[in-house]
């Protein structure tokens, strides 16, 4: 087996990438099949709990309240709207729900308390259950393991060099904080991030490289390709062609050899041989279901067709790691602390998210 390294530099990783793509197909292959079934895939399905509002101004994010995007945002889902939704992702072939909520950071309170009986609710259904909230103290984590969170999704998005040219409202130190924090619970690590926002090369790479210093690595890794959605700062970012997909995921398959790396959102604006290209670089697992959060997803049924044709299986749930217990909220030992925490608002100015927060307010008027 190649060994899981901690030390990838950002060079060792541009060189890589940019290796002649054959070459880098047949390097990403060779670890995959060391590593995992070659032939099986996970397949996630998303819900979003709690649409838009957010208060956050991810330069890439439709549901940031500030920008005037058509989405339609909702309050937090009842716990019986997500067992439906979540039952029915199960007959469609999903092993594992990730609940989607356009918050800044946890809150402790009533909502909360919601979620983490969804997420009770989730794992005895038998499906791996994910939830990505935004930031989460050391307390908060362990509420959300002690009801059977499986994973918890927080993407550090890009570099930490171009992070601050995309939000300005939170800090990346915070994400990576976050990530600490569910580390020291049993719950499994889910970080990626999103290519295609004008980042450079060195920004990918640099990516990876943060992610290869967690120990141990994520569990999963969701590569993104934006979605540039009309009303956001990024929405004239032109779409990344599908070899820079496939060279992200190779690279990530290398870099992070025992990691599920996911084909995230973009798969719309990707062909059936494009997506298949992926999933010989080492791509083993999907977002399902034909919405993402709040954009459009392919269609189930095509996706299962597509599987068909490449004779890919789907992963069952618990495959690797065994189901959490689920203690009941009167058993817990981790009660509400009433956090308040203090998050960094680093609040620097990006000239592109001012400019469309600018239009939102006159469109509004
Ligand atoms: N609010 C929480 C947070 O920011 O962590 C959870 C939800 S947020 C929508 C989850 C992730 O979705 C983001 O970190 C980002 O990587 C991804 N995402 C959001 N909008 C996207 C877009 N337009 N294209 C691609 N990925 C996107
Ligand atoms: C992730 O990396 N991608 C998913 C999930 N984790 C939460 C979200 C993609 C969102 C795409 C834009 C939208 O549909 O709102
Ligand atoms: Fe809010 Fe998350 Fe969207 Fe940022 S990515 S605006 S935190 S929902």
């Amino acid at each position: 087996m190649n060994e899981i390294r901690h030390d990838w530099t950002k060079e060792e990783i541009l060189q890589v990438y940019n290796k002649p793509l054959m070459e880098l197909l047949y390097e990403a292959s060779t670890i995959h099949r060391k590593y995992h079934d070659p032939n099986t895939v996970q397949v996630s399905t998303l819900i979003s709990i709690k649409t838009g509002g957010c208060s956050e101004d991810c330069g890439y994010c439709p549901q940031a309240a500030r920008y005037h995007t058509d989405i339609e945002g909702n309050d937090l889902m009842t716990v019986n709207q997500v067992k439906a939704q979540a039952l029915r992702a199960k007959e469609g072939g999903s092993s594992r729900v990730c609940m989607g909520a356009a918050w800044r950071n946890v809150k402790d309170g009533p909502e909360f308390d919601q979620v983490l009986e969804m997420v009770r609710t989730i794992n005895k259904l038998d499906m791996e259950v994910c939830c990505t909230l935004g930031m989460v103290t050391e307390n908060q984590a362990k509420r959300l393991a002690e009801a059977g969170l499986y994973a918890y999704n927080h993407n550090i998005d890009t570099s930490e060099e171009y992070y601050d040219d995309v939000i300005s409202t939170r800090a990346f130190k915070d994400r990576v904080d976050t990530i600490e924090n569910v580390r020291k619970t049993n719950v499994t690590v889910c970080s990626g991030g999103i290519i295609g926002m004008g980042e450079s090369l060195e920004d990918r790479a640099g990516m990876l490289e943060t992610l290869t210093r967690f120990s141990p690595h994520p569990e999963s890794v969701p590569i993104n390709a934006l979605v540039a959605v009309e009303g956001t700062p990024l929405e004239e970012q032109p779409p990344i062609n599908i070899f820079e997909m496939v060279r992200m995921v190779a690279t990530a398959r290398i870099v992070l050899p025992d990691s599920q790396v996911r084909l995230s959102a973009g798969r719309t604006q990707m062909s059936r041989e494009g997506q298949a290209m992926c999933f010989f670089a080492g791509a083993n697992s999907i977002f399902a279901g034909d919405k993402l959060l709040t954009t459009p997803n392919p269609d189930i049924d095509e996706d299962m067709k597509m599987f068909k044709d490449l004779g890919l299986n789907t992963q069952k749930p618990f495959f690797k790691h065994e189901q959490r217990a689920s203690v009941e909220a009167e058993n817990s030992q981790y009660q509400s602390l009433g956090e308040k925490p203090k998050w960094t608002r680093p609040d620097h100015k990006i000239e592109r998210n001012e400019q469309k927060k600018k239009e939102a307010k006159e469109i509004r008027a």
